[in-house]
């Protein structure tokens, strides 16, 4: 079973099953429903809910393509409209193919092109091209019996696939004409070797489909299409013993009044805020088109190097403990040896090709002047913490992607070493904190408990060393080092990481949470960081010390 989210032609053995599942249900003792779908999305709503089969209908895909339901939409592009719905979906479809467009030539044409493409059926009825609507008024002209059963033949004669199935729809209720000549035809469709008839009406009330399945009396599958008698209870058709019930066009009247509701609104308030909880959230719509299976896609065809890191970088505080130095700048900002410490950074990242850079500012963010880098505004920065920063930047980021802090300096094989591990989240921890450390103290650092320790030989050991959790506790006597603040996540880490943003959202801790916390939070799930330990080579700057000690490094 190829997945949903694939959109490339599925293997011939799989189309057919398609058809094969299709007849099982027009044959089965049960009543089976199919569901109206026009395009791809909707296709694969009908498939989420649950329905075993899908009705491609001609009034919804022309009304969804902007036209007339009267073949205003060619037959190609309703076929190129069908290849989505099949790519997008594994149960089986069957076109609303209006009257075969045009005559036994063109609907043989149709069919052949059908099969090729993993559609399991076509339904058409016996009226004239070009047709309009049933359930609209006006005239319906029928089909000459003789021509239709010829049009049957020749579309049966040419299918590729022995389990499709060409189901005759009968339009001589709709039209006025009476039971007898819709019997009469009836009879003769399932003569030309029709695979099922499809009766439909447009009566409020089932009378003239019932009393048509009473006289058919199971001669062949029946079709019904209760739109106007749609108060019928379904169990009326389960006792007629009627095989299929096609639900026609609800998803399409269901977008419509959904697209209309929110459109108003939008336009009247000249703002999302109101709907933003109401509709389907992105989160679903990526889902729904198949992303997540495309980050296996990629981990399992791209090397490591083929896919480009982006990078985003924390900006957001002002460092207010350098006091007037800050005024007028963020501490990113800060020159350092002639050049602000975040141009240093960015120069740092795009050495090791990582150019998409998302810097989240918050203080000053005009400040924040620097060429080939995207900004994104924590607003809220004075009082939220470094994930709800990250969380202002996931939109722009798909991964793998480096996460740095905007205050620290480090040599560029640092992030080397990050970009080569092939982990799903991997930090950069100073084994050797304490002797950088002024006086053995440093400000609030992020001390981690790893499972193993830093060792001198650590390059002959092959074996991972992994976060068991942060600590903020200087004197714990078990941490293994010190986390500088930068972090590398691949696509699945990245996605871990949105998924716990969520849910510290949805518990409204989101904006006193820290980095370490979101890391230590992951470790407890399952998806612990991956260590690499360093010894030294890096610095942070909190204070006009550490200010001066870079520039006299630097
Ligand atoms: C369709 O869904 O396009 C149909 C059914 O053909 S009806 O609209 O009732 O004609
Ligand atoms: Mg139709």
């Amino acid at each position: 079973m190829p997945h949903p989210a694939l959109v490339y032609p599925v293997p011939e053995s799989s189309q057919n099953s398609k058809a094969s599942k299709f007849r099982a249900l027009l044959t089965s003792s049960e009543l089976e429903f199919l569901m109206e779908a026009h395009n791809g999305l909707s296709a694969k709503i009908v498939e989420e809910a649950g329905f075993k089969g899908i009705w491609a209908s001609g009034l919804s895909m022309a009304t969804a393509l902007g036209v007339r339901d009267r073949n205003e939409a060619s037959w190609t592009q309703v076929i190129e409209t069908l290849e989505f719905m099949s790519d997008a979906t594994s149960v089986p479809i069957m076109l609303d193919g209006d009257t075969g467009y045009g005559d036994f030539n063109n609907f043989r044409r149709l069919v052949v092109k059908l099969c090729q493409r993993g559609i399991a059926a076509v339904c058409i009825e016996d009226k004239v091209f070009p047709k309009t609507n049933s359930l609209i008024d006006g005239k319906q002209v029928l089909a000459d019996i003789e021509e239709f059963c010829g049009k049957i033949r020749a579309g049966k004669d040419s299918q590729l696939d022995d389990d499709f199935s060409v189901v005759a729809r009968i339009e001589a209720l709709i039209a006025g004409w009476g039971m007898d000549e819709a019997l009469r035809r009836a009879e003769a469709y399932h003569e030309a070797g029709a695979d099922a008839i499809l009766i439909h009406s447009k009566k409020p009330a089932p009378d003239e489909i019932l009393a048509f399945a009473k006289e058919w009396a199971g001669r062949s599958p029946l079709v019904i299409v209760p739109t106007t008698y749609y108060a019928t209870p379904t169990e009326r058709f389960r006792e007629a013993g009627l095989s299929m019930a096609i639900w026609a066009n609800h998803n399409l009247r269901a977008s419509i009044s959904a697209m209309r509701e929110i459109s108003g609104r939008i336009f009247a308030k000249q703002s999302l805020n109101d709907v933003e909880g109401e509709v389907a959230s992105l989160k679903e719509v990526f889902a729904l088109a198949g992303n997540s299976e495309m980050v296996e896609a990629e981990r399992r065809y791209l090397s490591a190097k083929t896919v480009e890191t982006q990078a985003v970088v924390l900006a957001a505080t002002r460092g207010s403990a350098l006091a007037e130095l800050t005024e007028e700048r963020p501490k990113c900002m800060l020159d350092l040896r002639g050049e602000p410490l975040l141009r240093r950074l960015v120069r740092t990242l795009n050495n090791a090709e990582v150019r998409d850079v998302t810097v989240v500012c918050g203080y000053k963010p005009e400040a924040v002047d620097l060429p080939n880098i995207k900004k994104v505004v924590n607003q809220s920065f004075e009082t939220s913490g470094e994930v709800s920063s990250l969380a202002c930047a996931l939109g722009a980021v798909s991964g793998p992607a480096v996460i740095s802090y905007g205050d620290i300096v480090f040599r560029d094989y640092v992030l080397d070493l990050l970009l080569q591990s092939d982990a799903d989240i991997v930090l950069a921890v100073d084994a050797k904190w304490q002797d950088h450390a002024e006086g053995g103290r440093k400000h609030a650092p992020d001390l981690v408990v790893c499972d193993r320790p830093y060792a001198e030989d650590q390059f002959l050991d092959e074996r991972s060393v992994m976060l068991e959790r942060f600590t903020n506790d200087q004197d714990d006597l078990s941490a293994h080092g010190e986390w500088i603040g930068l972090a590398r996540v691949s696509r699945a880490g990245l996605e871990a990481l949105r998924d716990e943003v969520d849910v510290l959202r949805a518990e409204g801790t989101l904006e006193k949470t820290n980095l370490p916390d979101l890391f230590t939070r992951l470790a407890s799930k399952g998806m612990a960081a991956r260590i690499v330990y360093i010894t030294g080579h890096w610095l942070d700057i909190n204070d006009a010390f550490d200010l001066a000690r870079a520039r006299n490094v630097i």
